[in-house]
Parts: structure tokens; C-alpha cells; sequence
């Protein structure tokens, strides 16, 4: 509404300052009786943009408080930094009159949107918003078309094998957090560095098979980010700081979550093969296995209560991204762990190998 009103504000003023401009031209003429060259007339448009774009800031007029609608992208915790859209689905709601989205690819504009809808076109991109002449780049957001799951042939898309999901030949669903998935996020060796939250990067999640077969395709749920990054926060408040949380296991391509690595311990209908899991453990000092939390002085399931109790206290809070919670003992070459996920209704259990 601020941008609006500065607008008409612009208008009038650039009018009235033409319009004083011209009677002095016309006063100058009467009185000299020679014709004066004008002076070049500032268009309403060139005022305009000069008046609202100030000092060559593009974003001065374009303040936090406009950028509020975004705020749900960001989840609960505040630090969520990407979106999943299939292709020309909206990418939010709410977004001010006149307002457009500016969907950009390696700093070149791909599309303006005013239905601030995604790319048709799968892909990771950077969104900018803009209102009349101003334009904001928001940097803690990407957003990524998905790659429809209608591309994945005989089990691959391209060269990369992700086999087949549970109810892909069949059967029904016993929720819809269990039906075929929408799309995939396509991870390039250039998008996989980049901060989906604020602790976590995209590269994270992989399924770790097939190191040299390049894009990969992950399904990744930003209500899994919004929850680990909410049980962090819990954590902290608690007395156990988090520098790093690392995830032991994201997303699981089916035919990993069947028949790779160490299969022990895996579920048949795996949340992990959805992309709302992740099997995490807290590691500040870097050894590979969870830290001792609750000062006992050893390293086993205790600590993965531990984080178990701040999820627990995440979905009091937190009602919507209620799920899994699995308390795993060290076992197969790893240390304790504790599951994590967002299937939509409540679970627990305890458990041994590979989640
Ligand atoms: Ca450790
Ligand atoms: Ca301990």
C-alpha cells in the first residue's frame, strides 16, 4: 500500500513539476520574445523511477514487512529456504496488488509472474519480487520446479536409477503421504551446495549410490527441514547446542532403500523413500557418531532420546508436522541415531540397523 501511495504521489508530482516547467518557458518567451530551447522534460516515468528507486537502491521501497506473504515458505522455524512446485503451480498466496514474481537462472530473468507461478520448465530458481519499479531479490529462498514422475522411465530418468515406489504397479495407498510422489528435485553438481535450511544443504539428502551419475533426482518435503530445524531450535533451548546435525540417511530411491548398503532394519514402506525422513544424529565434534548429550559418559540411545524429547516437544507445538519418531541402538558400523519424519500422523518405535 506504501509503494502505491508514493506512486500517486510520484504522478502528481511529476505533472506538477512539468506544468511549472512549461509556464516558465512560457513566461521566459513573453518576455525575451525568442524562442528557448526547453530544457529536456523529465517524463513522469523518468521521475518516477529516479524517485522511487532513490540512489540506484532497487529495493528501497520494498521492505521486510512487504515481503511478509513469503513468511510461510519459511516454516514454522523461520528457516526454510526452498520451495517444491510442479511446473505453473503458484508458489505462494497472498502476495500484494500488482505485485509479480521475477523467476531468474543464473542472474537471467526466465519469467515474470504475476500468479507468482513456478517455471514450466524443472529446474532450480532464484525468486525476485516486483512492485512497480522496485524489485527485491529474496536470497533465502529457492524454489525448484519438480521433474514430473511421469518422466521416470522403466525405473530411471536418464541415467540415474531410482527403481519403483510401492503403489507405482498397484495396491492402494493406505494414506496419501504413501501415494506415487508429484515430481523430483533435480540435484546438478552446481545446485547441490546450496542451503535448502539453514543447517542443512540439498547434497545432504542424497541417496548415496551412484556417485558418478549426474543430475540425481530426490524427493524432499520442506515440512522435514521446517521439523529438524524446529527440533534444533528445541535442543538449544534445552541446554544442548547444535553446531552440526548430520543426517545419516535422507532420501532412499527405492531400489536403494530395497537392496543397498546395509538393508537390516529397513521398512518395506520407508518414509525415507518419500523424502520426509532423515536418520540424524548430533556431532559437534566432528567423530562420525553422536555426541554424548546427556553427559553420562558413553554414546548410546539415551543420547538419541535426547533429541527424541525435542521432537516430541516440536509436534506439542507443532501439531501439522506430526510423524515418525524411531530411537535406533549403534549397530552396522554407525552410532545411535534417531529418526525422524513427517507422515502426517503419530508413530514410534525402537529399533536397530539401518532405519
Ligand atoms: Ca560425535
Ligand atoms: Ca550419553
Amino acid at each position: 500500500m506504501g509503494v502505491v501511495l508514493l506512486f500517486v504521489v510520484a504522478w502528481v508530482g511529476a505533472f506538477d513539476h512539468m506544468r511549472h516547467v512549461q509556464q516558465q518557458l512560457i513566461v521566459q518567451q513573453r518576455a525575451t520574445g525568442v524562442p528557448l530551447n526547453a530544457p529536456r522534460a523529465i517524463t513522469p516515468t523518468q521521475q518516477i523511477a529516479t524517485s522511487v528507486l532513490g540512489n540506484g537502491s532497487s529495493t528501497a521501497f520494498i521492505d521486510n514487512a512487504m515481503l511478509g506473504f513469503l513468511a510461510p515458505l519459511h516454516g514454522a522455524s523461520g528457516k526454510v529456504y526452498f520451495a517444491t512446485r510442479t511446473p505453473g503451480s503458484p508458489i505462494v498466496k497472498g502476495a500484494p496488488g500488482g505485485s509479480k514474481a521475477v523467476l531468474t537462472q543464473g542472474g537471467q530473468t526466465i519469467e515474470v509472474s504475476p500468479e507468482f507461478a513456478a517455471p514450466a520448465d524443472p529446474g532450480m530458481y532464484k525468486l525476485a519480487v516486483q512492485i512497480g519499479q522496485a524489485t527485491r531479490q529474496v536470497d533465502d529462498l529457492s524454489v525448484f520446479t519438480l521433474v514430473p514422475f511421469a518422466q521416470k522411465q522403466s525405473g530411471h530418468i536418464g541415467l540415474y536409477y531410482l527403481g519403483s515406489w510401492p503403489f507405482e504397479r498397484g495396491g492402494r495407498p493406505k494414506t496419501p503421504a504413501y501415494a506415487n510422489p508429484a515430481g523430483f528435485i533435480e540435484v546438478t553438481p552446481e545446485n547441490a551446495d546450496i542451503h535448502i535450511s539453514e543447517h542443512f544443504r540439498l547434497r545432504d539428502f542424497l541417496t548415496k549410490d551412484q556417485p558418478k551419475v549426474w543430475p540425481k533426482y530426490i524427493l524432499l518435503n520442506p515440512k522435514l527441514l521446517d521439523k529438524l530445524e524446529l527440533t534444533i531450535q528445541q535442543l538449544e533451548a534445552t541446554g544442548h547446542p547444535v553446531r552440526t546435525l548430520r543426517i545419516m540417511s535422507g532420501f532412499r530411491t527405492p531400489e536403494y532403500n530395497y537392496t543397498g548398503g546395509n538393508t537390516q532394519g529397513r521398512a518395506n514402506l520407508s518414509r525415507h523413500m518419500y523424502g520426509d525422513a532423515a536418520d540424524v544424529f548430533v556431532d559437534n565434534d566432528g567423530n562420525g557418531v553422536m555426541d554424548d548429550l546427556n553427559h553420562d559418559g558413553r554414546v548410546d540411545t539415551r543420547d538419541a532420546e535426547v533429541v527424541q524429547q525435542a521432537v516430541e516437544r516440536v509436534e506439542q507445538q507443532h501439531p501439522e508436522l506430526v510423524g515418525g519418531v524411531g530411537v535406533y541402538s549403534a549397530c552396522c558400523g554407525h552410532g545411535p541415531f534417531t529418526h525422524i519424519d513427517v507422515r502426517g500422523y503419530r508413530a514410534r518405535w525402537r529399533g536397530f540397523g539401518n532405519g
